[in-house]
C-alpha cells in the first residue's frame, strides 16, 4: 500500500495524488498538523511534505516522487521518454515548483482579502485551541518567508503583472494543443495545474484565469482525467 504523507492545502499533494489516479494507483493520506512537526521530522528529515512511502521506503520531494511512481507503476506514461520532451518536461515542472509555487503562497496566503479566506481553510485540521494563535502567526511567517524568497516583495500591481504573465505563458505553450508537451497528458501539466489550481484562490487572478478560456478548458481536461481514485 501507498501512504501519501501530507500538509493540508499543499499544492504538491495535488500534484501527487493526481498522479496516482491517472495511473489507477490506490493509496492512503495522513494529513499531518503543523504543531505535529516532531512526529513529521520522523517521516521526512527536512520537515517537508508531502512524502511518499511504500513498501517500507520513504520518498520526500514532488519531484522525486513523480520520478519514483513512474518507475514503480509504469502504466499510462506521464514522463516521456524522448530526451527533449524530458528536458522541457524538467524545465517546466521545476518552474511550477519553484517560481510559481511562491507566486501561489503569496497570492493566496498574503494578499488582501485572500488571507482572511484562506489561512483559515490552511489550518482548519489544527487544535482548536491552537487556530487564534495560528490564525495571525502563519500571515507573517508566509510574508517572511516569501519576502526572503523575493516575491513576497513585489508590489500588488507587479503580481498581477507577473502572474497575467505566467497565465499567458501556459495558454501560448498549448496554442491549439490540448496539452503543455506531446499531446498527451504528461507531469508538466499536473506540475503547473496543481499550482493554477492554488491561484483559483485569490479572487482577483481567479477572474484573471477566466480571461483565457484554453487556460481554464485545459485545467476542466486534466480534473476530468484525474479526480477518479483508485480503489483498493
Ligand atoms: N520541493 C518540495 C516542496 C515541498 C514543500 O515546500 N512543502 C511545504 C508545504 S506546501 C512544506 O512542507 N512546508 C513546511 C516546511 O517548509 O517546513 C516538493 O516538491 O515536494
Amino acid at each position: 500500500m501507498l501512504t501519501l504523507h501530507q500538509y493540508n492545502q499543499s499544492p504538491f499533494n495535488q500534484k501527487i495524488q493526481r498522479m496516482l489516479n491517472y495511473k489507477g494507483v490506490a493509496f492512503e493520506e495522513i494529513y499531518w498538523r503543523i504543531a505535529e512537526r516532531g512526529k513529521v521530522l520522523k517521516v521526512s528529515p527536512s520537515g517537508k511534505l508531502p512524502a511518499l512511502e511504500h513498501n517500507g521506503k520513504v520518498v520526500v520531494d514532488s519531484t522525486d516522487m513523480a520520478y519514483y511512481i513512474e518507475t514503480a507503476f509504469p502504466q499510462r506514461p506521464l514522463i516521456p521518454e524522448d530526451p527533449k520532451l524530458r528536458g522541457l518536461l524538467h524545465a517546466i515542472e521545476d518552474w511550477a515548483d519553484e517560481s510559481l509555487y511562491f507566486y501561489e503562497m503569496v497570492l493566496r496566503f498574503t494578499t488582501e482579502g485572500n488571507t482572511e479566506k484562506n489561512v483559515p481553510k490552511l489550518i482548519e485540521n489544527e487544535a482548536p485551541a491552537l487556530r487564534w494563535l495560528l490564525k495571525r502567526i502563519i500571515p507573517r511567517l508566509l510574508r517572511k518567508a516569501t519576502a526572503n524568497q523575493g516575491i513576497g516583495r513585489k508590489s500588488r500591481e507587479q503580481l498581477s503583472i507577473d502572474t497575467r504573465r505566467h497565465i499567458e505563458a501556459v495558454a501560448n505553450m498549448l496554442g491549439q494543443d490540448d496539452w503543455l508537451l506531446d499531446n498527451r497528458l504528461t507531469l508538466a501539466d499536473l506540475a503547473v495545474y496543481a499550482m493554477f489550481q492554488c491561484f483559483r484562490d485569490a479572487d482577483f487572478v481567479a477572474a484573471m484565469l477566466d480571461e483565457y478560456p484554453a487556460v481554464t478548458a485545459w485545467m476542466a481536461r486534466i480534473e476530468t482525467e484525474t479526480s477518479t481514485r483508485a480503489q483498493e
